[in-house]
Order: structure tokens, then C-alpha cells, then sequence
């Protein structure tokens, strides 16, 4: 069955459809370069199945092309005769050196939606059939071009938030992951193979030599693991970053730090208490860390409908957040309402915030450290303590562990999941070692995490799990 897909040429758009500089149409396959031959005239007349691999030529996209060459007419630059759809240039790369393994061919129009769909249309009907989401990157990883972590990697390069996510995604496509599951994977083999032996020979115990070998193979195999299962706590903030909530009573300048932290006059700052009644939610990289931020509305006891349903979206952020940023006025007073607001934030992970430090202190720091060690002084209105505060930030996200480097980083959770599975069983077969359990035990367990280490580089993976990641990608990638 696999085969018949891939016995199909495909084609899609592959660049955003609409208004561009620059626009392609993408084709795999067999008969990419036939369909090519049926609507591109090359300025020199060639025809591309003549064409060498990786060159690049400029000619025109034309429809009815036969018949108007079987008339003896070609089109020259600027024509605007009937049939000519674009002046294009047309890529040629032949298999197996291309991006699938297969014959490709890539046209690159001027970038509107008119042109992208007739062209697209003109190859599909002269025998291309539309690509599926991710079909080109699906088509490398069956050709065996690339393995499945590293087709993943795509779409983490593609849906990368910030430098740091890029430079990991990268890193993976570039084998980083692939290599280090590899070798885990190769140790467990010679041990399963080792036991295979035994079990070949069953009156015969493992004899403590080859029982010392196997344990050793096995807490390497399971540190290999284990280092990569580390890294992926800062792999996931890495691919999802982290959601912070802006909390406080109304009027204590919560709306300004969202400001001053996005560097921008986002939300509409005025000394007039419940400035505030949408959450506003924005996006920033705090070196490296995609930091999703919601300032919120200062109310805590609503008068009205309006204000009640402005306390509920507070709430819903409060609830899905990470980390809340907890906002007190240090020129005033703590207030009844500042107490609420503590005793409410104190189940999540909180920053306390004093802001207005360029104004007298009258808050009573003593009661606030009750609840909470440590506070961090600002002034939003003049840009000070901001450092200080993203720093506290950084440290919480990676939860007092080192900042992540541009090591090999588990950044998928499909990848977390199979890492986990596969500890566990290196964890059973440890313990049937220790309890010198039949050897078939040990070995059933070793040849599972082998399964689960091969779910990652899609060696052992099921169809239905395969077209789901692919059902991620864009069409035409
Ligand atoms: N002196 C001083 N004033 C500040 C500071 N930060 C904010 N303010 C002022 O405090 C007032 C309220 O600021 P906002 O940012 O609107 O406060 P908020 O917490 O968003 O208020 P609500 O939306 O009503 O809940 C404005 O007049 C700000 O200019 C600061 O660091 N120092
Ligand atoms: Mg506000």
C-alpha cells in the first residue's frame, strides 16, 4: 500500500498563498519532470526532462503549451499572449539528491493568490495529484533520507518561537537526537543479544561475568536516558514556552509593567482604578523562552455584571498559568484585598513585585514575607528593576536547573513519552537481573525499551501514529 503513495507525483504551494515577492509550486515524483515538460517553454527552448540536477531556468508557465508549439509559436520575454500564466523560474533537482530522494521540481512564480492556484491547477491537470500536509517531508522519511526525529525537527524549525528553540530544532535535524538514541539503542542490542544466547542454553545460569557486562550495559543505557529525559523539562518550556499571569488590585501598575516589559504601550495605563477589564495577552523571547504574558483586571469584589465577568477571565488565566507576576503599590498601604491576593496566589509558583519604588515606601514588607521569601523592586513607569525581574523570570522557568546550552534537548513530548517508557522497562529488567529472574524476562524487557527507543526514529512506528505527526505540517512542506 505504501508503495502506491508513493508511486504518485505530488504538488502543492509551498510558500504562504497570497501576496508575495515570490511564490512556489512544489512537485514530487516520478512524473515531475514529464508534467514540467507539458506547461514550462524554457527561454532556450529545452525542454525539462532535458534538464541537469540542480539547475535553474527562466521560461514561462503556459497553458496549452503542445498545441502552441505544434503552431510554431514560442512565447518571448513580455509576452502577454493568450496561454501565458507567469514568467517564471523552474528548479530542477533529480532524484536521489533532492529534499524527497525523488525527482523535483520547483517552480517559482510571482507570489499571488491567482497565479499560485492556476499553476498549482495546470500541474494537477496534467497528472500530479494535491500533497497531503507534510507529504514532501513524509516522502523523505520513507525513502529513508531522514529519520523520523529528525522529519520532526522540521516542524519545530518551522514553529520555532524564539533563537534558542531554533538552534535545538536545528541541532535535532541535524542528528543530534538520532545519534544519541542510536547508541542506546546499539548497547541494548548487544546485551539482548548476549541474553538471546543464554536462552539458547538454558540449563546453563548467566554466568557472573556476562551478568556483571549486562548490568554495566544497562545502568549506561539507562544514564543515556536518563540525561536526555532531564532535558526535557527545558525542552518543552523551550516548544511551548511558559504562561505568566500579571495579578494585583486595581491602580498598583500592572498594566504598566506589561508595557514596560513588551517595550511598547500596549494596554491603556491611566491613574483611574479599573483602567483594566479585558485580559490582554502577548508574546515575548526573555532570552530564549517563549513568555506568554496576560495583564488582568485589578478587581477583586465586583459591583456589576461587567466587573464579574472581568473577575472570571482573571480567574481562567490565573488557573492555566505557570507563574504568577503578584503586583503591589509599595507607595501605599497593604490592603485586605493584597492579603485576598496572597492567599489565593500562594498554590502556584509567584513573584512578588513592589512596584512604584521611586515613590516613599509605606508597604509592610514583614506581612508580605510571610507568605513569600523573596521580593522584587521596580518602578514600571521608569523602566527600573526590569533586569532583576526578567532574571527571576529565567531562573523560574528553568526551575533552579543550569539554562539549557545548544546540547541535544528533548523537546517533543511524543520523544519524552517513548524516553519514559523506556526507563521504566531498563528499571524492570534491572530488577529481574538482580533477583536472578529467568533470562527470558530480562530479555522481553530490553527488547521493549528497544521498541520505544525505535518509536523515536520511527523505525517500529505505527501508520495511524505517523500520519498524525505528519497532519501537523503545512501543506506543501
Ligand atoms: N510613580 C509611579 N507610578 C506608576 C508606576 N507604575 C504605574 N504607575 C501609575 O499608576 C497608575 C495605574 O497604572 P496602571 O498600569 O494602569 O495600573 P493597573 O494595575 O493596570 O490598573 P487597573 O487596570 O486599573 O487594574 C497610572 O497612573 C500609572 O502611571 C510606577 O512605577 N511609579
Ligand atoms: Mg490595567
Amino acid at each position: 500500500m505504501l508503495k502506491n503513495i508513493l508511486d504518485d507525483t505530488i504538488a502543492a504551494v509551498s510558500t504562504p498563498l497570497g501576496k508575495g515577492g515570490i511564490g512556489i509550486v512544489r512537485l514530487s515524483g516520478k512524473e515531475a519532470l514529464s508534467i514540467a515538460d507539458k506547461i514550462f517553454q524554457a527561454r532556450d527552448g529545452q525542454k525539462p526532462s532535458a534538464f541537469k540536477t540542480y539547475t535553474v531556468h527562466y521560461g514561462w508557465i503556459i497553458r496549452g503549451l503542445r498545441s502552441r508549439v505544434k503552431r510554431g509559436r514560442r512565447p518571448e520575454a513580455g509576452d502577454r499572449g493568450p496561454g501565458i500564466v507567469d514568467e517564471v523560474l523552474l528548479t530542477v533537482m533529480r532524484a536521489p539528491g533532492s529534499y524527497t530522494r525523488e525527482d523535483i521540481v520547483e517552480i517559482s512564480c510571482h507570489s499571488g493568490i491567482v497565479v499560485l492556484r492556476e499553476i498549482l491547477d495546470l500541474v494537477l491537470s496534467c497528472g500530479a495529484r494535491p500533497a497531503e500536509a507534510g507529504e514532501f517531508t513524509k516522502r523523505a522519511f520513507l525513502n529513508g533520507r531522514i529519520d523520523l526525529s529528525k522529519a520532526e525537527a522540521v516542524l519545530d524549525i518551522i514553529n520555532a518561537k524564539t533563537n534558542l528553540g531554533l538552534a535545538s530544532a536545528v541541532n535535532q535535524l541535524r542528528g543530534g537526537l538520532f545519534n544519541e538514541v542510536r547508541r542506546a539503542a546499539d548497547n541494548l542490542l548487544e546485551v539482548i543479544a548476549l541474553l538471546e544466547a543464554n536462552i539458547d542454553f538454558p540449563e546453563e545460569d548467566i554466568g557472573e561475568a556476562d551478568k556483571k557486562k549486562i548490568n554495566r550495559a544497562i545502568a549506561l543505557a539507562a544514564e543515556e536516558i536518563g540525561s536526555l529525559l532531564d532535558s526535557s523539562s527545558h525542552g518543552k518550556v523551550l516548544r511551548e514556552g511558559i504562561s505568566a499571569v500579571i495579578l494585583g488590585r486595581a491602580n498598583v501598575g500592572k498594566s504598566s509593567l506589561l508595557n514596560a516589559l513588551l517595550k511598547e504601550e500596549r494596554a491603556i495605563v491611566t491613574p483611574i482604578p479599573g483602567t483594566t477589564r479585558d485580559c490582554i495577552e502577548e508574546i515575548l523571547d526573555l532570552k530564549g523562552i517563549p513568555l506568554k504574558i496576560a495583564d488582568t483586571a485589578g478587581i477583586i469584589e465586583p459591583r456589576d455584571l461587567i466587573e464579574e465577568k472581568a473577575l472570571g477571565r482573571t480567574q481562567s488565566y490565573f488557573e492555566k498559568a505557570d507563574l504568577v507576576l503578584l503586583v503591589f503599590d509599595g507607595a501605599r498601604a497593604l490592603t485586605h484585598q493584597d492579603i485576598q491576593l496572597m492567599e489565593k496566589a500562594k498554590r502556584k509558583p509567584v513573584i512578588v513585585i513592589l512596584n512604584k519604588s521611586d515613590l516613599k515606601v509605606k508597604i509592610d514588607e514583614t506581612r508580605i514575607k510571610k507568605y513569600f521569601r523573596d521580593v522584587v523592586r521596580i518602578s514600571a513607569l521608569h523602566h527600573q528593576g526590569l533586569k532583576e525581574l526578567e532574571e527571576k523570570i529565567i531562573q523560574s522557568a528553568w526551575q533552579g536547573k543550569i539554562e539549557p546550552s545548544s546540547e541535544v534537548m528533548v523537546t517533543n513530548s511524543r520523544h519524552a513519552q517513548a524516553l519514559r517508557d523506556a526507563s521504566a522497562l531498563l528499571a524492570s529488567a534491572r530488577d529481574s537481573l538482580n533477583k536472578n529472574l529467568s533470562v527470558e524476562f530480562i530479555s522481553e524487557d530490553l527488547k521493549a525499551c528497544l521498541f520505544c527507543l525505535r518509536d523515536i526514529t520511527g523505525e517500529t512506528i505505527r501508520d495511524d501514529i505517523l500520519d498524525k505527526i505528519f497532519n501537523e505540517f503545512c501543506i506543501g512542506k
